[in-house]
């Protein structure tokens, strides 16, 4: 038998370490603190494990080894059940003006204040792991550091819920988790358990259209909507209550990308949403959500046709307008991650005095729910004491010991009352929480009150509300959804709840499905009402023409056009886009001056759906080298297919003509600064919405 050769390690306190990664490891002294272990003894080699010889077995006792490796076993933590995936940031809220007329929250009566936030913004169905895009409701939770306390406004981007009681809550989410005999599929409801659950509960149906709608498939998290979903109360110092609904609006506008480019988009870009916040956050371009409130009294509450307890219905912003009282900016990025996004810990039920809880069923499940989740995600009783979940207001009680306890209270007293420390804390009647003291009268009863009977009307003013492509996009997602529905009855009696939400709608999307006047009769529990429609209610109905925050790719070769660019970038920057370039490759590209650029993107990862317009802006001869690859010819038809405004230089024609895309007028020359100007206007209207006479995507 050959014998193998004898390799001999370098001794651990040379220049270099001698490991796999060899010369390339500095050791200490010349930058960086010395590593220890987390008992805080110095670490000689962090490269190579304590062996029994140079090539004999590990030993067991060595604890830097066994330290290390344990602490990165138990690195996971559980994941949320629900909104596991979510991306977070530090920011500010501020008051418009003083509010005191309806609450005694300082945060809200205080105009000079900056409260500092944290806001996490998730996917609900998918593991921590999934991509960005999936069809889904977002979370939208901001926590407030306010001077009383801790707030948290944890909603969601669209104003209603699936199911009116907590009770219903475990059984819905299995519905539409990955199914459990086989594992799959990951962050979709595209799936027979789903429909099957939600075709069983008409309650779900307002909810189901809007997650049918564009409105879950969300362009940035930047551009998303926010809502409370529950009515809340205020309550002002003299103790007086008003309901209140609570919204955020995007400063920069809402907008949603198409369900192809959202297929797309999760393979190009799985983290998508999560890297666009964060790099929005470090180029300055911070996020601003401004919050508003419906507020009504208990007699405007009662003159609904719906009832405001009931979180599967909205108010109007037409019946109640809404009052705009503050605003968010986003402005720092987490540290880290896990420490922040991950552990922060939100919870309905923490409110500050001022804010108070209606007895919305589903709210008053949520409010025990929430602290119990913690207990097992992290670990014990104490994770307010991480970081991110402290209140930045003194905090003083007798809740002592625990797992994980980071606190060393000092003393001998531990209980309340007590003489043996007059300086202990007290209750305080005065600045302490109250509860407002809503008269309750009332059998205990496992009922549903009828008032929560209408399950379809606020469904049909959805639909009736969306413009002409919003409603293409909800027939095409109801398509797509039960297209991937096995089970032939549950598609039936889906489309029989369809059909008691819209009768065409209904047709359509038999239609779509090859499945004509095969919805079940689904006798509704009240015959739905027309309502007036709600314009509000519309992404784009009420979109502004703008590109603030929007992405332009813009497609570069050797010996592009340099005063082409520079006009452009100029124009788009007055407007508060980003031009990205988009190279053949990663490395430098001269310019027809020999300017040379380092593109951002080459351009095999750089498809058109991670851009919200697009330019060509290649040579003659670029033209016809980038003409042979299937990624240009993707890029092109695919900005074209997704309704997208495309700029291009007269040199990069052929790319065009090799694409076969016909030039209307969302396909602009931009040669003069005429052209540039039209490119501009046009990208600011988002996309072309007539071309989806042509292409449907
Ligand atoms: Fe949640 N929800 N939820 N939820 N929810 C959780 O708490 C729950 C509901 C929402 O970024 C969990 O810490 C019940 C409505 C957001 O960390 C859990 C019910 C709305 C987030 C939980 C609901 C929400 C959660 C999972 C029905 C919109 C993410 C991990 C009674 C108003 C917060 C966690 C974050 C998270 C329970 C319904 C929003 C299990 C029982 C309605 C944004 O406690």
């Amino acid at each position: 038998m050959a014998k193998q050769k004898k390799k001999t390690a370098r001794p651990a306190d040379s220049a270099f370490h001698a490991g796999n990664a060899g010369e390339l490891h500095q050791t200490t002294g010349e930058r960086g603190a010395t590593l220890t272990t987390n008992q805080g003894v110095a670490i000689s080699d962090n490269q190579n494990s304590l062996r029994s010889g140079p090539r004999g077995p590990t030993l067991l006792e060595d604890f830097v080894l066994r330290e290390k490796i344990t602490h990165f076993d138990h690195e996971r933590i559980p994941e949320r059940i629900v909104h596991a995936r979510g991306s977070g940031a530090h920011g500010y809220f501020q008051a418009y003006g003083d509010l005191s007329d309806l609450t005694r929250a300082a945060f809200l009566c205080d105009p000079e204040l900056q409260t500092p936030v944290f806001a996490r913004f998730s996917t609900v169905a998918g593991g921590a792991g999934s991509v960005d895009l999936p069809r889904d409701v977002r979370g939208f939770a901001v926590k407030f550091y306010t001077q009383e306390g801790n707030f948290d406004l944890v909603g969601n981007n669209i104003p209603v819920f699936f199911i009116q009681d907590a009770m219903k809550f475990p059984d819905l989410v299995h519905a539409v988790k990955m199914e459990p005999d086989r594992g799959y599929p990951q962050a979709a409801t595209a799936h027979d358990t789903f429909w099957d659950f939600v075709s069983l509960m008409p309650e779900s149906w307002h909810m189901i259209l809007w997650a049918m709608s564009d409105r879950a498939i969300p362009r940035s998290l930047r551009m998303m909507e926010g809502f409370g979903v529950h009515t809340f109360r205020l309550v002002n110092a003299e103790g007086e209550a008003t309901f209140v609904k609570f919204h955020w609006r995007p400063r920069i506008g809402s907008a949603s990308v198409l369900w192809d480019e959202a297929v797309k988009i999760c393979g190009a870009d799985p983290d998508f949403h999560r890297r666009d916040l964060y790099e929005a956050i470090e180029r300055g371009d911070f996020p601003e959500w401004e919050l508003s409130i419906q507020a009504f009294d208990q007699a405007t509450a009662d003159a609904f046709p719906f009832d405001v307890l009931d979180p599967t219905k909205l108010i109007p912003e037409e019946m109640v307008p809404l009052k705009p009282i503050g605003k968010m900016v986003l402005n720092r990025n987490p540290d880290n991650f896990f420490a922040e996004t991950e552990q922060i810990a939100f919870h309905p039920g923490h409110v500050v005095p001022g804010i108070d809880f209606s007895d919305d069923p589903l709210l008053q499940g949520r409010l025990f729910s929430y602290t119990d989740t913690q207990l097992s995600r992290l670990g014990g009783p104490n994770f307010h004491q991480l970081p991110v979940n402290r209140p930045r207001c003194p905090m003083h009680n007798f809740q002592r010991d625990a797992l994980m306890q980071m606190e060393v209270p000092q003393g001998r007293v531990n209980y309340e009352p007590n003489t043996l420390d007059p300086d202990s804390p007290r209750e305080n009647p005065g600045a302490g929480f109250t509860t407002h003291p809503a008269a309750q009268v009332g059998e205990k009863l496992r009922v549903r009150a009828e008032t929560f009977m209408d399950h379809y009307s606020q469904a049909r003013l959805f639909y009736h509300s969306m413009t002409p492509p919003e409603q293409d996009h909800i027939v095409n997602a109801f398509a797509f959804e039960l297209g991937k529905v096995a089970t032939p009855e549950i598609r039936c009696r889906v489309l029989g709840h369809i059909k008691n939400v819209d009768a065409e709608l209904c047709g359509r999307v038999e239609q779509a499905l090859g499945m004509e006047g095969q919805a079940y009769l689904i006798p509704p529990a009240v015959e739905p009402i027309d309502m007036e429609p709600s314009p509000a209610l519309s992404l784009l109905g009420k979109a502004k023409p703008t590109l603030e925050g929007r992405k332009i790719g813009v497609l570069v070769s050797e010996g592009y056009d340099l005063a082409v660019l520079d006009q452009l970038q100029a124009a788009a920057e007055a407007e508060g886009a980003a031009v990205e370039l988009i190279g053949p490759h990663i490395g430098e590209v001269k310019s027809n001056s020999h300017v040379v650029l380092v593109p951002r993107h080459a351009i095999a990862g750089a498809p058109s759906v991670l851009f919200d317009s697009v330019v060509l802006a290649v040579s003659e001869a670029g033209a016809e080298s980038l003409c042979k690859q299937a990624a240009v010819m993707n890029f092109i038809r695919d900005a074209y297919a997704h309704l997208k405004i495309i700029g291009y230089t007269a040199s990069s024609m052929a790319l065009l003509e090799r694409a076969e895309v016909g030039l209307d007028e969302g396909v602009i020359e931009m040669e003069t600064s005429d052209g540039t100007f039209a490119y501009i206007e046009a990208a600011k209207q988002g996309r072309l919405w007539t071309r989806a006479s042509v292409i449907q995507a």
